[in-house]
């Protein structure tokens, strides 16, 4: 049972799109003390807090502090108290199970027993809220009348569950050719590639530098023959260049946030000084949406949105590295950045005007909005879309990514325990920079990277420009690479079959393990072993120089190891095992009584066959959904029952 409660007059959100009935009186105490609203919660000794999407630290939140201000920060510390999205929702595991969503996107802060007195505390630092509480009989359910209410995840094509591959530093058609050439050379499938930054005309979105891509639709088309897609990145910021469209029609247009003095706000980044679209105005987020008709028409389907916190390098009344404005009494965020989002204003649909720093985490989530409502009027086919910065309800419209990760084994770790609290909030389609952005990767770090993504919606390998080249043919033995990846495509048919059916039954994809098996005390406090869908466990190796691990079965598995040679199955017990997995093979287990339809290798998801599968595992029938990868009209009765016998690959 879902319940509202709504204090003061708060800003549209569009994070709920479901009614839900209005509460009289909140059940759970509420103080108001100043400006802010403090919700408290005494947990049990044993209790498990879930939630809060994109954070730091493990799938149980609980012993921290967290808080949500987008931001970014490429140093991912643990410590580290936001990252580039909110996603306000939490769950608690107790003797009572229920959820609490927080929908401001004003700063909220998160004390989940970080003194270690039991004490849960939330503080929303603006009295305007909606709460919403939802009562359940065990978190799994909780999560799933969340997600009910949320609406249905963003339903990217086939091709987005393909391979990327990129780089901040391809700067010309011919760098693209040649990383195009190199996986198809070393045989390593592949569905895209990313154009960062480089790609525009001084760094102004929606142009393309000409001289370095010369004839670009046609360079579109090419590598579309062969199966590839061209994924652009749109940055926040338009650059203030007279002359150019976009910045001329959107000043004379009032698209864009205003300064103190009611004059466009200017802001440094990429571009050098720019103006930030005012996404949280309709009119403006139709506006923007129709700008990425400049990429459709050269035939780009796939975007990524960068740098929507917004991220700020210096501002009108800041400089570049001059000492920060003093603004005391907020420990937790780098001061200057703070006096910045309180320097630029919105104008809302509902009238008033708003400090971004009141509404600042909804700002990347209404530019995906804005790309996603605009795409979805020039497309007559499902598109790629992910973002950096997100709020709760931007899920509907394109994914996401874990932003600037570094190539450490933390990191890795980290992205495993990022899946199942995105899930929890929505995002199903997200993912980590594979091999890790910031620093050198190394060949053991990526083969192992690639075994944990190789599961998750989004598996792109990124890199910043300042590091060693990680694409997987600049290493020794790159057949192994070409195998982790080639596991990824022969898992698709099942993969992309329960990503759709999660999406369309508005259910999870990747799971906690304890949420399969609630009545297991084991299982519950498990945070390296993972539910893919409704038949895999995961239990990726996540560090170095070792040559295995132990594993926990809660039931009898099919013990599925993937190397050169193919799939090897067998039966084993429930308990612990230890397994050895060497580099270049991938061991998961499929779940009693279940089945994973796998395909044949696949040069690109263009060149796969959903329909021609094998089942693995003990189970007797599996229902898979499958359609022709790009249609709008997707529902569960495009599902097919599989037989186990009745499959053959004819291998
Ligand atoms: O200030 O576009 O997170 O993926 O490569 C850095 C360059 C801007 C940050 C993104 C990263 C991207 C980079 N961007």
């Amino acid at each position: 049972m879902v319940t509202k409660y709504i204090y003061g007059n708060p800003v549209e959100t569009y994070a709920v799109v479901e009614e839900v009935p209005l509460g009289e009186t909140p059940a759970h105490v509420f103080l108001e003390t100043g400006n802010s609203l403090t919700f408290t919660h005494s947990l049990g000794s044993e209790d498990i807090v879930y939630g809060l999407g994109e954070t730091m630290r493990g799938i149980n939140k609980r012993g921290h502090r967290y808080i949500s201000f987008n931001y970014d920060d490429p140093y991912h510390k643990d410590e580290m108290p936001s990252m580039y999205g909110s996603h306000n929702f939490i769950v608690v595991d107790g003797e009572t199970a229920f959820g609490a969503f927080f929908d401001t996107p004003a700063k909220v802060v998160f004390d989940v027993d970080s003194k270690k007195n039991g004490q849960l505390t939330v503080t929303c630092t603006s009295p305007d809220l909606r709460l919403y509480l939802v009562e359940g009989e065990g978190p799994y359910d909780v999560v799933r009348q969340f997600l009910a209410i949320i609406g249905r995840s963003f339903l990217p094509p086939l091709w987005a569950f393909g391979y990327g591959q990129s780089r901040w530093g391809y700067k010309t058609a011919r760098d693209i050719d040649r990383v195009a050439r190199k996986h198809r050379d070393a045989g390593i499938p592949l569905d895209y590639i990313c154009m960062d930054i480089d790609y525009m005309d001084q760094y102004r979105d929606f142009t393309v530098n000409c001289r370095r891509f010369p004839n670009f639709p046609d360079f579109v088309a090419r590598h579309r023959k062969e199966g590839l897609h061209l994924v652009p990145i749109v940055d926040a910021g338009i650059k203030i260049e007279p002359g150019d469209p976009v910045f001329e029609e959107g000043v004379k247009e009032g698209h864009f946030c205003k300064n103190r003095e009611g004059r466009e706000f200017q802001a440094e980044v990429w571009p050098g000084l720019t103006h930030f679209p005012d996404f949280l105005q309709k009119k403006t987020r139709r506006w923007f949406g129709e700008q990425y008709r400049f990429y459709t028409d050269q035939g780009i389907e796939g975007f990524w949105n960068d740098m929507n916190e917004p991220a700020i390098f210096s501002t009108e009344y800041r400089e570049r590295d001059a000492e920060p404005d003093a603004v005391r009494g907020d420990p937790d965020q780098p001061e200057r950045h703070i006096a910045d989002f309180k320097d630029f204003f919105h104008q809302l649909d509902d009238g008033r005007r708003m400090r971004n720093y009141e509404v600042h985490n909804l700002y990347g989530a209404m530019m995906t909005r804005a790309s996603g409502q605009g795409l979805d009027q020039l497309l007559d086919k499902r598109y790629l879309l992910f973002s950096r910065s997100s709020y709760i309800g931007a899920h509907r419209y394109g994914g996401m990514w874990t932003g600037d990760n570094a190539s450490t084994w933390k990191m890795l770790r980290q992205n495993v325990y990022h899946m199942p609290s995105l899930n929890m909030c929505g995002f199903l389609f997200s993912g980590a920079d594979t091999g890790g952005f910031g620093g050198d990767t190394n060949r053991e770090l990526l083969l192992r990277w690639l075994a944990v993504s190789a599961f998750t919606p989004l598996m792109r390998n990124h890199a910043s420009i300042q590091t060693r080249h990680q694409e997987c043919y600049r290493f020794r033995k790159p057949e192994d690479f070409k195998t982790l990846v080639s596991l990824r495509y022969r898992l698709l048919p099942y993969l992309y079959s329960e990503f759709m059916k999660a999406a369309l039954r508005q259910d999870m994809f990747i799971l906690p393990l304890a949420f399969g098996y609630p009545g297991d005390r084991r299982a519950r406090r498990i945070e390296d072993q993972l539910l893919v869908g409704e038949s895999i466990m995961i239990a990726p190796v996540l560090e170095p120089g070792v040559r295995g691990r132990s594993v926990y079965l809660p039931e009898p598995m099919t013990q599925v190891r993937y190397g050169a040679g193919g799939f090897t199955c067998t039966e084993v017990e429930a308990g612990e095992q230890t397994i050895e997995v060497p580099q270049n093979e991938v061991v998961f287990y499929i779940r009693q009584g279940k089945l994973v339809p796998v395909g044949k290798a696949a040069a690109n998801t263009a060149d796969l066959a959903l329909t021609e599968v094998e089942l693995l595992g003990g189970g007797t029938t599996y229902e898979q959904y499958i359609d022709d990868g790009y249609t709008k009209q997707c529902g569960l009765e495009r599902c097919v029952t599989r037989r186990k016998g009745e499959d053959a690959l004819g291998e």
